[in-house]
């Protein structure tokens, strides 16, 4: 089921929810605050997993916007206008996501979509919002056709004008994670990978770069994301001695993958990216799981002024689920579509007219976020590129150092 948060200037609470179809059919938007209030109504949509087992990734991007969204309603961030989020289940499937972006597409009233979470979904919704000139401003997808085309690295051209994203891709991610593992003394590597767009891509740019070093891809395996037992890909593995493991793909995989790893005696780390960055992942893979490692995007939240505020902020909002790995990045996915609706729906009569101009006014924003600086570049991608390597130590994951990348 899918539920319109509506956060009006000025109330602590979201005061309302109503209920769509499972479908993504049309909203009412009848029941908005701002009726009362006189203003108009611009609605923020959320497309992300909010189900199943990326569910706990997806929940934190949804309730980070909503705090992006009732802090600005607070602030009367743009008057004569009142901000509603409408989140939309994408289920972590393309088929799921190409229906939620086209029921927002037939809103008139949807100003801009933070969303997906995962970079096969987008693939699929791009185009769809594109069509309908919505802008689309991903916290967390990192493939990086998705911004510079399928030639990414020898050609690159941007795909769709209205997609952005506030994190930096795999093009960046990959090679990070190949130069902590050869500084590290692993010089001998087995990758796999999840066959889908995003853990694919990952591991295609770890590898190149790891190769580059000097080191060695001792063995290249995959598996289907519907597996749940990995012995098959281990079993292969195993001989060729690998001293650590390259995963690509999330945590609901890769938390089982470790376990059985150890458990057949393979006893080197495994590194993901950040779909594998989830205390989930430590849960999956059990006490053996001591020593993995993860990238993930940007700076620990907590050791950011501005995202110490936002975790306090977000904390007293009394969300049931954590911001986890992408909440202060859609927070500012959904700060930066703010930021362009302040600048587009200056005397505006409606969403739908101006959505050329927020497609402009979003290329152009730069601000402080709680991530830090927040700005796109031509093809609308994070012009910020840090990232930080995760070791799992005595349960939890501990930032072991953050760079940005050259
Ligand atoms: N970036 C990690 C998980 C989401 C994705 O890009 O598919």
């Amino acid at each position: 089921m899918h539920q319109r948060s509506v956060l009006r200037v000025g109330a602590p609470l979201i005061i309302a929810a109503l209920a769509l179809s499972a479908c993504g059919s049309r909203s009412d938007t009848g029941s908005g605050s701002g009726a009362s209030s006189g203003n108009k109504i611009a609605i923020i949509g959320v497309m992300a997993p909010l189900s199943g087992d990326l569910s706990a990734l997806g929940l934190g991007i949804q309730h980070s916007v909503e705090l992006a969204v009732k802090e600005a309603n607070a602030s009367n961030a743009i008057p004569g206008w009142t901000l509603q989020v409408e989140p939309k289940d994408d289920e972590g499937k393309p088929d799921v996501g190409k229906n939620a972006a086209t029921a927002f597409a037939a809103e008139p009233n949807v100003a801009g979509v933070v969303g997906n979470l995962n970079s096969n979904v987008a693939q699929s919704t791009q185009p769809v919002l594109a069509t309908a000139k919505i802008v689309q401003v991903s916290p967390a997808n990192t493939n990086p056709t998705l911004t510079k085309g399928a030639d990414f690295k020898t050609a690159p051209k941007r795909t769709y004008d209205t997609y952005f994203r506030t994190c930096t891709t795999d093009a960046i991610q990959g090679p990070f994670a190949a130069q902590y593992m050869f500084k590290a003394g692993i010089t001998k590597v087995a990758t796999i990978h999840d066959k889908k767009a995003y853990g694919q891509g990952l591991v295609e740019a770890f590898t190149g770069e790891f190769t580059k070093l000097g080191g060695t891809i001792v063995d290249a395996e995959t598996i289907n994301p519907d597996d749940s037992n990995y012995q098959s890909v281990i079993t292969k593995i195993k001989p060729m001695s690998p001293q650590g493991v390259y995963y690509g793909g999330e945590y609901p995989q890769a938390g089982p993958l470790s376990q059985q790893m150890k458990a057949a005696g393979l006893n080197v780390p495994l590194m993901g990216g950040d779909g594998i960055y989830d205390p989930k992942f430590i849960v999956l893979g059990g006490a053996t799981s001591a020593g993995d490692l993860a990238t993930s995007v940007g700076a620990p939240t907590d050791q950011l002024a501005a995202g110490k505020k936002f975790l306090a902020d977000y904390a007293a909002a009394g969300y049931k689920d954590p911001a986890a790995a992408y909440g202060a990045y859609s927070f500012d996915a959904a700060n930066s579509i703010i930021n362009a609706l302040k600048v587009s729906l200056k005397g505006a009569k409606d969403v739908a007219s101006v959505r050329q101009a927020t497609i402009d006014a979003l290329g152009k924003v730069s601000f402080e976020g709680v991530t830090g600086h927040v700005a796109f570049d031509q093809y609308g991608d994070s012009t910020s590129r840090v990232l930080t390597v995760y070791k799992v130590v005595s349960g939890a994951w501990a930032p072991v150092s953050t760079e940005a990348f050259k």
